[in-house]
């Protein structure tokens, strides 16, 4: 429905936008830290950042997604209600304006604290309220999807929602769970802090809600990316979805696991009982699984393609996929970064592995191959058919190339710059640092040449950038008009219908507020029994 469409693509001129301006402050980043180039007119590092990340990380992320599941829910479960569109529209707005207050107070340098912005480091209250009304504007959203589905869940008494529908669903309600961390923390602590209203805060939980919330924020960032994966790309390449049941089973598996893991981030902090660390890296281990799953199920799904078009050898099938399709080739690319970007969280969730990247440049490494490469491309393969399916064009020919080119760009610069960061970490170079020589240090002289090929991969990025950004513009206001395909996989005729336990929602949410429960509550007793001095005998706040 056009109508429909118009609120899909409010978010994602939101999210372009973003991309622009957060990609120019990601290539400063690369030159100042390469030393060869000095930010001007009294700009700070931590500015440049900070814009980097809440822009890149914060802003085209979760409007991108907000867009993706709404276009999602309106195609596989039907037209939004008036209502349901004007709940969109009010989410939409108060997002936008909580955007544009935490981006101007970032711009001023009131708020270099970083996407993470836990405590210690202090932020100008606006930037806190705009961040929360971030929050809230999603949480409109987030009631679009679930009043939808239950409209569909009425009209369909006993049988399984749409597969795209169900995932967006999950998306969500992880997200709603997981934002109630972080309101806290900001509306508990941050902002009476920031307000002047108490003079201390007690920063080991601050962290703590903070990275409560922050593990799930990257499951959220990449769930849109697997329903890409699981239902959009076996009906591009011209065939079924491998099966119905093990993509569901996957994504009730990310809701129950993501959330009691955010002790992985906080490893190496005190005031935390190791035996509570060690639980939570078994659990994070379990949280693996269901991307595991998804590995198997898409290279099931890409072999058995070949196969029914006469490949034959091992490897004979992946001469079979439509290499020409960028709809196909650019979340590929993505695809294939997820298996070291994979490997390398699992390093970074063993307890002792972690001792030796913690706060080095290997996590900046880390999560530009998962976030900035497997997500972000399977973003940009979706954007290739989805605008012009909302805006009534087509993806021509020509544009398709530039699409490849694009993708390609991107691998190439991010194989320089991610892997001289994981290089460089392993040498021990720290993470969130300006340039220096260390007083001359020999090891910190070992760190620069990987520096200078971070600064070439940035730079090739940021043409990658401005590309994507020349298609999205071509695709939202210039392509010739059309109808584009918005692709949604059926199931193998020989898969079975889905158990509808999939759908029993007191059950999935249950267990998940029980593991969070059994996970978190005898560490926040202990993070507020034993509260630093600084934090007044234990106050919370
Ligand atoms: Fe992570 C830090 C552990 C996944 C993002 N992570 C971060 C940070 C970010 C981030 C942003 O345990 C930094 C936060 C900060 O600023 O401090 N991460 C993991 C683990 C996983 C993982 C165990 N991370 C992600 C994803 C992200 C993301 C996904 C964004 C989208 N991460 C950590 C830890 C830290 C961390 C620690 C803290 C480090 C520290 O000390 O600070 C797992 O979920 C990964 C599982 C993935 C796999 C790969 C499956 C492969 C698939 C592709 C199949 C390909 C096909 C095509 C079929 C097991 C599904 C192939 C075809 C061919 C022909 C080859």
């Amino acid at each position: 429905d056009p109508r429909d469409a118009k609120l899909s693509m409010a978010h994602f001129y939101v999210a372009f936008t973003a991309l622009l301006v957060g990609g120019l402050a990601g290539l400063l980043q690369v030159l100042v830290r390469s030393g060869k180039f000095q930010l001007p007119f009294g700009i700070g590092y931590y500015q440049v950042l900070t814009v980097h990340g809440v822009l890149l990380g914060l802003v085209l992320t979760t409007f991108f997604i907000l867009g993706f599941h709404l276009a999602a829910v309106s195609k596989t479960s039907g037209t939004l209600t008036n209502k349901q569109r004007t709940v969109g529209w009010i989410g939409f707005w108060i997002a936008l304006v909580g955007t544009v207050m935490a981006a101007v107070m970032v711009l001023l340098n009131q708020a270099s604290v970083l996407f993470t912005f836990y405590a210690p480091l202090k932020a100008h209250a606006l930037f806190y309220l705009g961040l929360t009304l971030v929050v809230v504007g999603s949480w409109f959203n987030s009631a679009v999807i679930i009043m939808k589905y239950a409209e569909w869940r009425r009209a369909n008494p006993g049988q399984p929602s749409p597969l795209l529908t169900f995932m967006a669903l999950i998306n969500t309600l992880m997200w709603c769970v997981a934002t109630i961390g972080v309101a806290s923390t900001v509306l508990i602590q941050l902002l009476p802090w920031s307000l002047g209203i108490v003079d201390t805060v007690n920063v080991g939980i601050s962290r703590t809600l903070f990275w409560y919330f922050g593990h799930p924020l990257v499951y959220f960032w990449l769930l849109p990316a697997y329903m890409a994966w699981y239902v959009v790309v076996p009906k591009v390449i011209g065939t079924k979805v491998f099966s119905d049941s093990l993509a569901r089973m996957s994504f009730i598996l990310f809701l129950l696991f993501s959330i009691p893991v955010g002790f992985h981030h906080q490893l190496l902090e005190p005031g935390i009982d190791p035996a509570w660390k060690f639980l939570q890296v078994i659990l994070t281990f379990l949280v693996v699984i269901p991307s595991l799953m998804t590995a198997f199920s898409l290279f099931a799904t890409f072999e058995s393609f070949g196969r029914s078009k006469g490949a034959t050898g091992l490897f004979g099938w992946l001469k079979k996929l439509p290499w020409g399709d960028a709809r196909f080739t650019v979340p590929f690319i993505g695809m294939v970064a997820f298996i070291p970007g994979g490997a390398g969280g699992m390093v970074n969730a063993s307890h002792q592995m972690n001792q030796v990247v913690h706060n080095t440049i290997w996590v900046t490494g880390h999560f530009h191959l998962t976030v900035a490469t497997a997500v972000v491309l399977t973003y940009f393969g979706v954007t290739f058919w989805l605008v012009p399916h909302l805006t009534g064009r087509t993806l021509t020919k020509k544009m398709n190339k530039l699409a490849l080119t694009q993708g390609i760009l991107w691998a190439v610069g991010m194989t320089f710059m991610s892997g001289a960061m994981h290089a460089a970490g392993l040498l021990g170079a720290p993470r969130r640092s300006s340039f220096s020589e260390y007083g001359g240090a020999p090891q910190a002289a070992e760190w620069i040449p990987y520096q200078i090929a971070q600064a070439v991969g940035g730079s090739i990025l940021f043409i990658a950038v401005l590309l994507m950004v020349y298609i999205f513009i071509n695709l939202a206001f210039f392509a010739p008009k059309g109808e584009q395909e918005f692709p949604v996989g059926e199931a193998t005729n020989q898969a079975e219908k889905a158990p509808m336990v999939f759908e029993n929602w007191k059950l999935w949410l249950g267990i998940t507020v029980l593991l969070i429960l059994f996970a978190y509550t005898i560490p926040f007793i202990d993070l507020i029994q034993n509260a630093p001095p600084g934090a007044k005998g234990g106050r919370f706040w």
